[in-house]
């Protein structure tokens, strides 16, 4: 199983050669087959290694991360070593002087899933600054409680496909439903169902309409609204507006199931503010003709409407207000809770929307407390290294940032994930040490002081589930472990021996003990459920064991037939429109009700005179984030090696630029080349890059090195979302693009940094 689909790997023995995707699979992903040669591929770390500056100086900051060679050490030593900066650290800083955010999605299974191995870990060891919410889902995670009393089940308990195709007629959906995104789900997936239900409702009559800066954001038939990026708040917040004065608002459902309409039709209608919300104002913000607008309201209100928001919408700035705005529209049209009706938050952002889900827990690795109580949103990582001590505000809460000393990090990439990469090396330049476990030589552990070489899922026996697919999947190794590569339980085990806690770490299991003492915990869980589940070993030897779904599930469907005894989990236990809460935090950049805010960067603005194209920075459909970008399928995508950038054909010849070139694509904070791509979906004055191409500075001893392969976190900004949420903001960016013409440097973000050997005069 892989985070992308489910899988029957073909082995010499020693090395991946072929990938069989599962048969029930309707829709499998292309992304299975960079698993082929990817055990063995040349990025792999082979043995424990360390900086030779950290070696020879000690731990400290240093701004030679990511330019220093490494040394081989041996497990006893690293283990050594590693045991003593932890504890030199916490006795002399204290725990809190660790931060373990180590945010990332590393690989899928329940036991050896990196983050549950190091967080379990770090709080059997007192404690560490942690973070919190994630990259994904940075401002729906903070404004969805707030005003609907839960993020998480808007996605596993959301309105499912076969209710979608069945009873939708019109379906309207802000971000699309990008079907590259629904290869792949957190945990693995058994299937893919979202081609064949949107598929299935057009074919009984339903419409779909796209609102999207970019045509293949939706497959197939579909009326394509292309508006200018980030102005789809806008856009909502019309077609409200016509709601209102066509007299279409659903007042009986607001009356019962919501709080504080009244203040958002004050603004919609420019009693608060001077402003008039109507079509004429979204268009010529959104670019989207005005009766293009109101018409499309008026068909909203007309028969069944499913609203839905992709998650990219909210990885911007004030990204918190398009699923909030997403969901007021909604419950003013009246249908959320009816099948086929309501809001959406996801569907194409991962496949996990619209799948049924399973009613009793998986089964869980117990990490236990974290005796720290400091904790940091994921995104403010270069604020937290880059200002010890300094207040900051979030969530309605006068935060600190620690003053931290230790960085650790296991099944994650910040040289993917995080924005303005430059900032981020010289935030990494600040703590005595960083230790980073990962198979690969990511720029990460590039970056790392201490280096530990973890196997990949293909090497080790697991299980592997997520909470919205029917399979519990044995996940048996496909190869042997890779040279001297180490699961990150086994490091870390023999790191608690070293600090004293062995015992309550493993609580005497081995790996495969823990993997049979999980499956019978879950087992007692089915059994009680009615279920039926097999014995683990007979279990093992089947492959997967089914389970029983929730099929057939409406979002709030509870919610709508009995608001108070399934009362949301909000202040008022209805639908938040107007959030006293969030007012009260007396925010410039989210208030109490969803609203437009000028973004910075965008084409409306004074930016776009300096950099006048729109760079989406969207999730690659060749690979999962940066896992595997040297995998077949990733790297048939490349141009020149470069990652491709797609531009419109009018803004291209603008720029003497043909499909093929490479170019550069920079702004004020950084630059990068890509393999320039001609596409006529998009605008002309919008460009699309993935993420996930490895970065690759042409100088690794310069923090704002040109990044040869095509990162466009070089560019993207630091910026959070507002002060409520401070979610990743790296979806957009204004940025200029020339044609690169001089020769073109090589790739080397797949070579390992040199690794020597250590003579007898490099002891401490
Ligand atoms: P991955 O490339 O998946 O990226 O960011 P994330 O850090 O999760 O990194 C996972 C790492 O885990 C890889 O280096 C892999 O080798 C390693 N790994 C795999 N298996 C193991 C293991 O068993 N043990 C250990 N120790 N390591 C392992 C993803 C993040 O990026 C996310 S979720 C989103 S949604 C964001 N999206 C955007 C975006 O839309 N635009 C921009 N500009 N930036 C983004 N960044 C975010």
């Amino acid at each position: 199983m892989a985070h992308w689909g489910m899988f029957e790997a073909e082995s010499d023995g020693g090395e991946v050669v072929a990938v069989r995707p599962f048969a029930g699979d309707a829709d499998p992903s292309p992304i299975l087959a960079n698993a082929v040669g990817s055990v063995r591929h040349r990025s792999r770390v082979g043995g424990p290694a360390v900086r030779r500056g950290w070696l020879e100086q000690g731990p400290g900051p240093s701004d030679r991360r990511g330019a220093d060679e490494f040394v081989a050490v041996s497990w006893d030593e690293l283990t050594e070593l590693l045991a003593g900066e932890l504890r030199r650290v916490v006795d002399t800083h204290g725990n809190r002087a660790i931060y373990g955010g180590s945010y990332g999605w590393s690989s899928p299974g329940r036991f050896h899933h990196a983050q549950s191995q190091v967080h379990r870990f770090l709080k059997m060891l007192g404690g560490y600054t942690r973070s919190e919410n994630s990259y994904s889902l940075g401002a729906t995670s903070v404004i969805m409680p707030r005003v609907m009393g839960t993020h998480w089940k808007l996605f596993s308990r959301s309105t499912n496909w076969d209710v979608i195709a069945r009873e939708t007629d019109l379906m309207v959906c802000f971000g699309g439903v990008p079907l590259k995104n629904t290869a792949v789900n957190d945990g693995g997936t058994s299937n893919h169902p979202t081609r064949g239900a949107l598929d299935a409702l057009r074919d009984r009559g339903g419409e779909i309409v796209s609102i999207s800066p970019l045509r293949d954001d939706m497959h197939g038939r579909a009326q394509w609204l292309a508006p200018r990026p980030g102005t789809d708040v806008a856009i909502m917040l019309a077609l409200c507006h016509v709601l209102v004065t066509d007299d279409l608002v659903d007042r009986a459902f607001l009356d019962r199931y919501t709080v504080g309409y009244d203040k958002f039709e004050d603004y919609l209608l420019g009693r608060t503010d001077g402003v008039v919300k109507d079509p004429a104002w979204a268009a010529a913000l959104s670019g989207l003709p005005a009766d293009t607008i109101a018409d499309l309201a008026r068909r909203m209100a007309a028969g069944r409407t499913l609203v839905t928001v992709t998650w990219s919408l909210q990885r911007v700035r004030h990204g918190e207000q398009a699923p909030w705005a997403g969901l007021t529209l909604a419950a003013m049209l009246g249908q959320i809770g009816l099948p086929g009706g309501g809001f959406g938050h996801g569907y194409g952002s991962m496949n996990e929307p619209g799948l049924a889900p399973v009613p009793y827990p998986l089964p869980t690795l117990f990490q236990g407390e974290n005796p720290v109580p400091d904790s940091i949103p994921v995104a403010a990582i270069s604020d937290l290294l880059l200002n010890p001590g300094r207040e900051y505000d979030y969530n309605g809460e006068r935060r600190t940032f620690p003053d931290i000393r230790l960085v650790y990090w296991a099944g994650g990439n910040p040289f993917h994930h995080h924005q303005d990469l430059g900032r981020l090396r010289r935030a990494l330049a600040r703590p005595d040490t960083i230790v980073v476990h990962d198979p690969y030589w990511t720029p990460m552990a590039r970056h790392a002081d201490i280096v530990v070489p973890s196997t990949t899922a293909l090497e080790r026996d697991d299980l592997a589930c997520a909470r919205n697919d029917p399979l519990l999947v044995a996940m048996q190794a496909a190869t042997p472990r890779f040279a001297d590569a180490r699961d990150d339980y086994d490091t870390f085990s023999a790191l608690a021996y070293r600090l004293g806690f062995g015992d309550r770490f493993t609580e005497g299991r081995t790996s495969a003990e823990w993997l049979a003492h999980l499956y019978e915990q879950w087992r007692r869980f089915v059994l009680a459920d009615g279920g039926v589940a097999p014995e683990f070993d007979e279990f093992w030897a089947r492959g997967h064991v089914a389970m029983r779904t929730e099929d057939d599930l409406t979002l709030l469907e509870d919610f709508r037939a009995d608001p108070e005894r399934n009362a949301l989990r909000t202040p008022s236990g209805r639908i938040e429109i107007f959030s006293a809460d969030i007012d009260g935090f007396g925010y410039d950049d989210c208030g109490g009700h969803p609203a437009w805010y000028e973004p910075e960067e965008w084409l409306g603005g004074e930016r776009a005179q300096s950099f006048p194209l729109h760079l989406i920075a969207n999730q690659p459909r060749t690979r999962l984030h940066s896992q595997l970008d040297h995998g077949a399928t990733s790297q048939a995508s490349k141009i020149e090696g470069r990652e491709p950038i797609r531009m419109h054909p009018a803004a291209a010849s603008a720029r003497g630029i043909a499909t093929g070139d490479v170019v550069r694509v920079f702004n004020d904070r950084g630059a990068c080349l890509a393999g320039a791509l001609l596409d006529d979906g998009m605008l002309p004055d919008v460009v699309q890059l993935s993420t996930g191409a490895w970065y690759d500075p042409i100088d690794p001893a310069d923090p704002n090195s040109l990044c040869v392969h095509g990162n466009p976190n070089v560019l993207t900004p630091d910026v959070g979302t507002s002060k409520l949420a401070r979610g990743s903001t790296g979806q957009h960016v204004l940025v200029q693009i020339e044609r690169f013409d001089g020769p073109v440097p090589p790739i080397r973000a797949y070579d390992p940094p040199v690794v020597r050997t250590r003579s007898t005069s490099d002891r401490r």
